[in-house]
């Protein structure tokens, strides 16, 4: 029986015999290999995709937040707070619901998706919707957490990205080993570190042999790593990772040099196409901010960089590529809507529907 993160890898996480474990039953996601954009990427390319949506709160958030959640009981606290484009603000707020622990959300007026919005106030969080963006309410959770016993819960408590690593675990169990890439959106950069220190960890336990290279993508209208300086007013659909100042940008830079990797940046066209591809093509739903990674390959094999690697490293099996894709499409409906033709209105006959189909 699947139990949880916490339980399948605890010997990989800094928790002890007397840790209460908040669980939701998080991980064990489906990594879905491609039925069509393999093809677009060429021959003797393998692209997977690691749905994350699954979770219980239907994005990656939960892996962290068992882990940081369970912690902050662990250490007698009653309350956490963040800061959230939604996806942490629904986690956090469905897992100290679960603990029975008060928790505030600050999040950009507006500016997250319809979704998430819902999940973070069903769960009976405080939810306050702060006139500024995602880096100014961070700025204040941090001032608070400070002053008051409460528990910050955004990826920069580490035991968010210690959770959150377990998703290159599952991915090496799966394959067997680690795949030659690995392509993930980057907003605050905490998943890119989370991986980065997963594959690594699990490397030197002799449970996988290699380490992936790290791809990592920002929007175009968001993207301060690329870019080499802070946004100070980030633009981008992808709401969750309209981010203007990452927590983990040291760390983000670090998984892609000792990986050997790029951080490149896509623009919303590229986001919306890959979007609405997953979806049509490949049958799944993820939300507009995790395409950005699928963008992201394809922009980059449309560069010949997939080839070259293969050429130049002489390879006769192919090369595995797994996209996280982050989130879920439900969480952003409005987008969907928005992104393709509207249903048509007609008379209830059998005449009417038939003339429309013209099968
Ligand atoms: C679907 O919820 O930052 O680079 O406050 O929701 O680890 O930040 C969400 C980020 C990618 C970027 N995909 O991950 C938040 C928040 C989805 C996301 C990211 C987010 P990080």
């Amino acid at each position: 029986m699947w139990n949880g993160i916490i339980e399948r890898y605890k010997k990989f996480l800094p928790i002890t015999e007397k840790t209460p474990v908040i669980t939701l039953k998080e991980g064990n996601t489906p990594l879905i290999p491609s039925r069509y954009a393999s093809s677009l990427i060429g021959s003797g390319v393998e692209v997977y995709f690691k749905c994350e949506g699954f979770n219980p709160t239907c994005s990656f958030k939960d892996r962290g937040m068992t882990l940081a959640i369970s912690k902050a009981l662990e250490a007698g606290s009653r309350a956490c707070m963040c800061a959230s484009t939604g996806n942490t603000s629904a986690s956090a707020s469905a897992y100290a619901a679960r603990a029975g622990m008060r928790c505030i959300v600050l999040i950009p007026e507006g500016a997250i998706a319809l979704g998430k919005l819902s999940q973070a106030m069903i769960h009976g969080a405080d939810v306050l919707a702060v006139k500024g963006n995602f880096d100014d309410a961070l700025n204040i959770v941090k001032e608070i957490t400070k002053r008051y016993p409460i528990t910050l819960v955004n990826s920069i408590n580490p035991y968010r990205i210690e959770g959150q690593k377990t998703g290159a675990f599952e991915i090496c169990d799966v394959l067997g080993d680690a795949p030659e890439f690995h392509a993930i959106p980057v907003g605050n950069a905490g998943n890119i570190t989370a991986y980065w220190k997963g594959y690594k960890e699990y490397k030197d336990s002799g449970a996988s042999k290699k380490l992936p290279v790290m791809l990592g993508f920002q929007a175009s209208g968001a993207a301060p790593i690329v870019k080499g300086h802070p946004i100070k007013n980030p633009k981008t659909i992808a709401t969750a990772i309209r981010i203007g100042n990452p927590a983990s940008w040291k760390q983000a830079q670090g998984a892609r040099d000792e990986s050997g990797g790029i951080i490149d940046m896509v623009t919303d066209r590229e986001i919306l196409d890959a979007y609405k591809m997953l979806a049509s093509k490949e049958g799944i739903f993820a939300e507009p901010a995790s395409a950005a990674s699928v963008a992201g390959i394809l922009k980059l094999a449309k560069k010949g960089y997939f080839y070259r690697k293969q050429r130049t490293e002489n390879r006769e099996q192919s090369i595995r590529i797994v996209c996280v894709l982050t989130g879920h499409g439900l969480k952003d409906p409005d987008r969907a809507i928005a992104s393709v033709k509207k249903p048509k209105s007609i008379r209830p006959k059998v005449e009417a529907v038939l003339e429309h189909l013209k099968l």
